[in-house]
This record gives C-alpha cells, sequence and structure tokens, in this order.
C-alpha cells in the first residue's frame, strides 16, 4: 500500500496550536517488588502532556573527519537528492535516494481502514522533522583534500554520479583540525596536513569560533556536530583529570591529556550544541557527560550501528528470544578504506571490538531460564585491513546455539556491501532525531515544570553500537526494541497509543 505523507489525530487529547502540538499522553507501563519468593507486580499510569515545537529550524550540521568516508558520503547523498540526480550504471540508471535512513525510508502503521487493513505513513512525517535535503553541511578534517576530492578518495559513488557532484563539491574545503598523533594509528600521519595548531586550550577556541563562523555565516538557528573522524584509542578516565566538568575544562587549560574527540565534544558543548559520537571510543569521559547536563546540550554515542552489529543485534535477540541457547559468535570482517587502515592498529582495534562485543549484553541477560547467573556466550571479533577491497566490507558471522535435546544450531552469515552507504543514511537519522529532540518538552501531574529528555539522550540507541544511557538507566541493544522507543516515544508526541501489533480486532469472531 502506498505511504501517505499527511495525518492529523483527531482527539480531545491533542491540540494543533499555531506553534506547538500538545498531546495528553497516559503512559502505562508496572513496577515489580520481590516480596519473599513472589514478584508483585504493580501495573502503573502517569498523565504526561507532551508539547513539540512546529517550526523547523535552519539546521547545520559539522562533521570532524568530514574529509572521510562517511563525511563525504553523507555529503554527497544529500546533495545528490536535493538536485534530484541520476546516473547511469551498467544495470541500468539509479536515482538518488534515501534508502537506509529509519526517518526516510522507514514507515509507521497509524492504524486500521474501514477494511481493516493497516495504514502506514512515513517515519518523518510523525512529527514536523527538518528535511535532509535542507541541511548545510561543514567540518574539519586534519587531510585538506576538498570535498570532491575526498569523494574520489572514498571510491564509494559511481563515477557518473562523481562527475555530477564534483563542481558542487570541490567548493567545499574542511577547516583545520585537531591532531593528537597517539590517539590514531601512526598510519594516519599522512593525511595530517590541515591543522590547528597551538595549546589545547588555543585549538578549543578555535573549534569554538568555527562553530560560530559557521552558525553566522551560513544563517543558521542551529548546528549538531558529529564525530565520524577516525577511531581513537580508550583515554584513560582519571580522577582529578577528566571526571568532572570542572577537572576536564582545568586539564585543557593546563594542556593535560584529552584526545580531540573530547576536545570537539566539550567545544559543541560550550556552544551549545548537541555533540554525537559516532566511533567506539570513550569521548564522553564522565566530565563532558557533566558538562553536557549542566549546559542542557544532548549528547549521544557510541559508534555507529551500521551492518553486522545491527544485525547481530537482530540474530541475537530473535535466537534468545525464541529459546535457544547462544554460546558462540564469531564475527570477522575484512575491509580495505581508510578505517579498515586506522584500525589494523590495535589500540584503535581494541576500541571497536570492545563496542562491537557488548551488544549482546541485555538479550543475555534477560534469559534467566537459558542463563546462569555469569555465564554468557564466546563472543568473538575479528577485524583485517584488506586493501583491494576498499569501502566494500566483508563480513562473516557465525552463530552456534544449543537446541533441545543436546542438538546444535550452527547459521552463517555472508554480508557484502559498501559500508559508507550503510553508515551515511544513520548519521542523517541521528541529526534529525536529536534535532527533532530538542524540540519536545513534557511534563506530568505530579511534576508539572515542563522539561526535555535527559541530556544522554537514549532514544538513538538503535543507531549506536555501544549505546550510551543515563547512568541507571538499562542499556537496551535488542535493535527492534530500540525502534519501538522511538516509534512509540514519538507517537505519544501526537497523542497516538504504542505500537503493541495485537490486532485484536481481527481475533475475534
Ligand atoms: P575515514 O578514515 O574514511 O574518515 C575519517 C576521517 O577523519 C579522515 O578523513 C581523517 O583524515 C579524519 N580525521 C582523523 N582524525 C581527525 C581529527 N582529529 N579531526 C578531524 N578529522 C580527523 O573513515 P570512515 O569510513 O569515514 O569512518 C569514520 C568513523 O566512523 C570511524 O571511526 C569508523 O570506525 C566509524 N564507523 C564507521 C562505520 C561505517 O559503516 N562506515 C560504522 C560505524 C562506525
Ligand atoms: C570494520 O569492522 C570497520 C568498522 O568501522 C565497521 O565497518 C563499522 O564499525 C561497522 O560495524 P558493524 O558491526 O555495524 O558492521
Amino acid at each position: 500500500m502506498e505511504a501517505t505523507a499527511d495525518f492529523v489525530v483527531e482527539s480531545p487529547d491533542v491540540v494543533y496550536g499555531p506553534d506547538t502540538i500538545e498531546a495528553q499522553y497516559e503512559y502505562r507501563t508496572a513496577c515489580v517488588s520481590r516480596e519473599g519468593n513472589v514478584l508483585k507486580v504493580y501495573p502503573t499510569s502517569t498523565r504526561f502532556t507532551f508539547r513539540t515545537a512546529r517550526q523547523v529550524p535552519r539546521l547545520g550540521v559539522m562533521l570532524v573527519g568530514w574529509g572521510g568516508n562517511n563525511g563525504s558520503t553523507l555529503t554527497a547523498a544529500v546533495l545528490a537528492n536535493r538536485l534530484r540526480l541520476s546516473w547511469p550504471t551498467r544495470t541500468g540508471r539509479k536515482e538518488a535516494n534515501y534508502y537506509g535512513s529509519l526517518t526516510q525510508a522507514g514507515t509507521v502503521s497509524l492504524g486500521l481502514d474501514a477494511e481493516g487493513q493497516e495504514v502506514f505513513v512515513p517515519f518523518s512525517s510523525l512529527l514536523p522533522m527538518v528535511a535532509p535535503d535542507d541541511l548545510v553541511f561543514d567540518g574539519w578534517d586534519i587531510s585538506s583534500l576538498n570535498l570532491a576530492e575526498a569523494m574520489r578518495r572514498a571510491q564509494v559513488l559511481d563515477w557518473g554520479l562523481q562527475e555530477q557532484l564534483w563542481p558542487h563539491l570541490e567548493a567545499l574545503r574542511p577547516r583545520p583540525s585537531v591532531y593528537i598523533p597517539e590517539f590514531i594509528a601512526a598510519n594516519q600521519s599522512v593525511r595530517a596536513d590541515n591543522l590547528i595548531l597551538g595549546t589545547r586550550a588555543q585549538q578549543l577556541e578555535q573549534i569554538r569560533r568555527d562553530i560560530r563562523d559557521f552558525r553566522s555565516s551560513a544563517g543558521l538557528d542551529k548546528v549538531i556536530v558529529l564525530w565520524t573522524a577516525n577511531t581513537e584509542r580508550f583515554c584513560e578516565v582519571v580522577p582529578g583529570l577528566n571526571d568532572t566538568a570542572e577537572n576536564l575544562l582545568r586539564t585543557i587549560q593546563l594542556g593535560l591529556e584529552v584526545s580531540p574527540s573530547t576536545l570537539f565534544a566539550v567545544a559543541s558543548i560550550l556552544e551549545g550544541c548537541a555533540f554525537l559520537n559516532g566511533s567506539p571510543q570513550n569521548t564522553l569521559v564522565p566530565g563532558a557527560l557533566e558538562l553536557a547536563r549542566q549546559r542542557r546540550v544532548f549528547v549521544g554515542g557510541d559508534d555507529f550501528k551500521s551492518g553486522q552489529t545491527k544485525v547481530k543485534s537482530v540474530l541475537v535477540d530473535f535466537l534468545i528470544g525464541s529459546g535457544l541457547k547462544t554460546m558462540s559468535i564469531v564475527s570477522y570482517n575484512h575491509l580495505g578504506n581508510n578505517d579498515g587502515q586506522n584500525l589494523s592498529a590495535p589500540p584503535q582495534f581494541r576500541s571497536k571490538e570492545v563496542s562491537k562485543s557488548s551488544v549482546v549484553d541485555d538479550m543475555v541477560q534477560s534469559n534467566p531460564v537459558l542463563y546462569r547467573p555469569g555465564e554468557e556466550p564466546d563472543h568473538c571479533v575479528v577485524i583485517k585491513y584488506v586493501p583491494y577491497v576498499g569501502d566494500s566490507k566483508r563480513a562473516l558471522d557465525e552463530y552456534t546455539s544449543e537446541l533441545m535435546l543436546g542438538g546444535t544450531n550452527t547459521l552463517v552469515l555472508h554480508n557484502t556491501c559498501e559500508d559508507s552507504l550503510l553508515a551515511a543514511p544513520i548519521m542523517l537519522d541521528l541529526v534529525l532525531l536529536t534535532e527533532l529532540c530538542q524540540r519536545v518538552s513534557f511534563c506530568t501531574d505530579t511534576d508539572p515544570e515542563p522539561q526535555g529528555f535527559h541530556s544522554v539522550l537514549s532514544l538513538l540507541s538503535f543507531l549506536f553500537k555501544a549505546p550510551l544511557v543515563p547512568p541507571g538507566s538499562p542499556v537496551v541493544n535488542a535493535l527492534f526494541r530500540q525502534r519501538s522507543c522511538i516509534e512509540n516515544i514519538l507517537r505519544a508526541c501526537v497523542g497516538l497509543p504504542p505500537q503493541n501489533h495485537m490486532l485484536l480486532e481481527h481475533k475475534m469472531e
């Protein structure tokens, strides 16, 4: 069925004002308490009022690592869509689209029509969102290539598309960036020719000036900063150094150890701009998180969940959710792009290994019928750099699960795809959803003071391999639980009930 775009919720609980959509919403959940050997479950209900500003801003996106494969591919994709480009390939003419983007290519069901059939609308029509074609890009890179040359270096796009985009991308040149060699692989030093020099404090100020300059010169209402630069090694969290906002700011002033990505996070937060971390390293150290909370700025991370890990967060959920005991997960991949070259160094690989390995924890812990306390599957992650295959990543996975009565089930997957064409739509969703969340506020009957979401924007978990969540909040990795979270919160903002898939109407005589 065709997805139509516009809808209005006809309900006394929903008011469409000139500036806001206001929805009354009954949040039903349950509290559980352990009383002796019995779990007592108390259904609860809280009345929320959600308010969403309808005015969509002129939004700028600053990419750290703009000249990389992801940065150049995302910029090219938005231009190609804006210009409605098409180009010939050996399998026919292709047209620009946003496949792979939840907001642009996903749909949601509004309910049933008179014939009892589901009516779907594009995800992006649930609430007013910035149109991706309207995004304005800028950014930084330690490599000075302009975006046209960066696109050619990336070897991601068909030649016919590259030729059409070239004149548009040629004028875009990344701003100089902060290069601290010990954080990324030594093999990256050859491209570091576009640098902000000076002390850490001076570098921080320059990044802040860049953000302000972009905002004013492009006439923007808002800027969001997204780290898509090389994976860094983890940095140590040290009391006195980066454990509080105050200590982190002092560390920068004194020129003590701070990673480039943390410098960018701090600069963004100080400028009031949301900061999103698309790489696995622990950029958002406790001091950065505290600063974000103090300044009421959104941060999100870590590490785009694009391919192998996305499948894992579906497959293991399916296996364990259907009662099979997964005991071994082996994930191998090889790729030949610059990301792969950087990850061939052990400290940078380690960052990626950690984020790729944490992804099944919640699913294992959710099933004490299958797993004893502390028991978990063997989980091995291997990444190899093979230059010839370029951005075309090959991922092989083997999942072995125990069946009833001593049986064994082994599943093997092989996936080949352009890595950056998976990552670019995720980057798009990250900025569009973050911006939307900035326009949502809510209150409850018991807490009538309007508030926004927590500064650690865990609603973005669907898009990250190792989702950051507020302290004490459960980490959810299972992909469709993550998707439901986004969909149901957006539905709540227009007074629609959560999607429950019960279809009770069709279960009666
Ligand atoms: P890339 O190596 O092509 O691009 C990274 C860019 O960052 C390069 O142009 C490099 O010069 C630049 N750079 C390095 N340090 C910098 C700094 N301090 N400041 C500014 N620029 C700096 O890598 P790609 O493929 O674009 O990936 C980017 C990041 O996204 C990597 O960390 C990767 O692990 C992560 N990622 C990629 C996914 C994908 O599917 N492509 C999925 C998940 C994460
Ligand atoms: C090889 O693992 C390089 C990585 O940057 C990945 O391509 C990227 O993190 C995507 O990982 P995944 O597991 O989501 O496919």
